[in-house]
C-alpha cells in the first residue's frame, strides 16, 4: 500500500424519543473505543447521532424540538457537556471523528450539520443542502412516518467544501494530507454535490444517513404494492447504488454510516454502513442492524486509477454543455413537435 489508512464506518442502532442523550454518548464511546483498540484513524458516525431521528415527527412542543440541537460557539465543536465528552474521548484516543447532528448558530438558525473534528478542533464542517420531505406533515397520527427536515431545518449555507486532513498526513504516508469531503444522507442521491466534491479531487467521502425502510407516502408508492421485505430491500437497493456510481464517477472512497434498528419499536431504519472503493467495489459492510464498527484498510493512491484515465475530468469533461444544471432547478421538458 502506497497511502495506506484505517477507517470505519461507526453504525449506531435503535435510539428511541425518549432515549437519554448520555445514554447515546456511552454507547457512542464504547464504539470509539473499539475504533482505537483496532487502530483505526478515522471514524465516520450518522446523521443526527446524538438523538433519534426527531423529524419524523410532528412536534408541537418547543422545548423538546430545542432539545435535539447542539448549541456551538461559532468556530466550535457541538458543545454541550454530555456531547463534549464524546469528542473529549475522541483526542484522547487520538481517533478522528466525522459526526452529523442537529446545529443551533448563534443567531438561531437550526442546521442538519455534520463536522470533522480532529483532537477537538473542527476541521471540516457540512451543512446539508438537500432537505428532503415536507414542510407540513403527512398526518399528524404518530402510527405516519413524516419527513419534516423542510420544517425544522434551513438548508446549508456552506456549500460542498472539501478539506485536507493533516492529522491523518503520518499514518497515511506522511508525504499528503487525504483530502475529505462530507454529504448527509439524501445528499447522496445528488450527483451534483459529489462532482463538485470530485472537482476538488476528494479521496475521502464521509457520509451519514437515516434512511426510513417504510414510508410510502414519501416515496409516492401505493402501500399495498409491497411488502414491508420488499420496501427495505428496494431501500438498501437504491442507498447502494448511489453511493457506488458516485464513489466510482468521482473516484473517491466512500465511507458511510446508518443509523438503523427500529425506533420506537415502531419506525424502521435500513443499516447498510460501508465502505466503498474508488472503483465503485463495497470493501466492507455491516453485518447486524445494531450499534457495529465496520472497519476497513484502505489505500488512497486507489483513486489515481479513475483520477488519472476513466474520469481525468481536466481532459474529458466538456462544460460547455452543462450550464442547464446550473441555471435551471425543475424539468422543462422539450416541446412537442407540430404534427404534419
Ligand atoms: N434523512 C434523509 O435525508 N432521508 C432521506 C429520505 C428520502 S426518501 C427518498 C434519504 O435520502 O434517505
Amino acid at each position: 500500500m502506497v497511502r495506506p489508512l484505517r477507517v470505519a464506518a461507526a453504525q449506531v442502532g435503535r435510539i428511541d424519543r425518549g432515549t437519554p442523550r448520555a445514554a447515546v454518548i456511552s454507547r457512542l464511546n464504547a464504539l470509539l473505543d473499539q475504533a482505537a483498540e483496532r487502530g483505526v484513524k478515522l471514524a465516520v458516525f450518522p446523521e443526527t447521532t446524538f438523538s433519534t431521528f426527531f423529524p419524523r415527527y410532528w412536534i408541537e412542543d418547543q422545548a423538546e424540538i430545542a432539545s435535539y440541537f447542539e448549541k456551538e460557539p461559532v468556530e466550535g465543536i457541538a458543545c454541550c457537556e454530555t456531547v463534549k465528552a464524546f469528542f473529549d474521548k475522541a483526542a484522547t484516543l487520538g481517533v478522528d471523528v466525522a459526526i452529523g447532528y442537529g446545529e443551533e448558530t448563534p443567531d438561531g438558525t437550526r442546521f442538519n450539520t455534520a463536522s470533522y473534528v480532529s483532537d477537538r478542533k473542527t476541521v471540516g464542517k457540512y451543512r446539508k443542502v438537500h432537505l428532503p420531505g415536507t414542510f407540513e406533515p403527512f398526518s399528524k397520527d404518530p402510527s405516519v412516518t413524516n419527513q419534516l427536515e423542510k420544517y425544522y431545518f434551513k438548508p446549508g449555507d456552506y456549500g460542498f467544501k472539501a478539506f485536507r486532513a493533516p492529522s491523518l498526513k503520518k499514518a497515511c504516508g506522511g508525504e499528503k494530507s487525504p483530502i475529505v469531503g462530507q454529504l448527509i444522507c439524501n445528499d447522496r442521491r445528488w450527483a451534483e454535490g459529489w462532482r463538485v466534491y470530485g472537482l476538488q479531487g476528494v479521496e475521502i467521502m464521509c457520509i451519514g444517513y437515516n434512511t426510513t425502510a417504510w414510508a410510502p407516502q414519501l416515496w409516492g408508492i401505493d402501500p399495498d404494492s409491497m411488502t414491508r421485505e420488499e420496501a427495505y430491500a428496494d431501500a438498501m437497493f437504491h442507498h447502494k447504488l448511489v453511493c457506488q456510481t458516485n464513489a466510482y464517477t468521482n473516484s473517491t472512497f466512500l465511507i458511510t454510516s446508518a443509523r438503523c434498528g427500529k425506533d420506537d419499536g415502531i419506525y424502521p431504519l435500513i443499516s447498510g454502513s460501508m465502505i466503498v472503493d474508488p472503483e465503485g467495489h463495497i470493501v466492507a459492510e455491516n453485518k447486524t442492524e445494531e450499534d457495529e464498527l465496520v472497519v476497513a484498510d484502505i489505500d488512497l493512491d486507489a483513486c489515481q486509477q479513475g483520477k488519472t484515465k476513466t474520469f481525468a475530468f481536466a481532459k474529458h469533461r466538456r462544460v460547455e454543455h452543462y450550464g442547464l444544471i446550473c441555471e435551471r432547478a425543475g424539468v422543462v421538458e422539450p416541446e412537442e413537435p407540430e404534427e404534419a
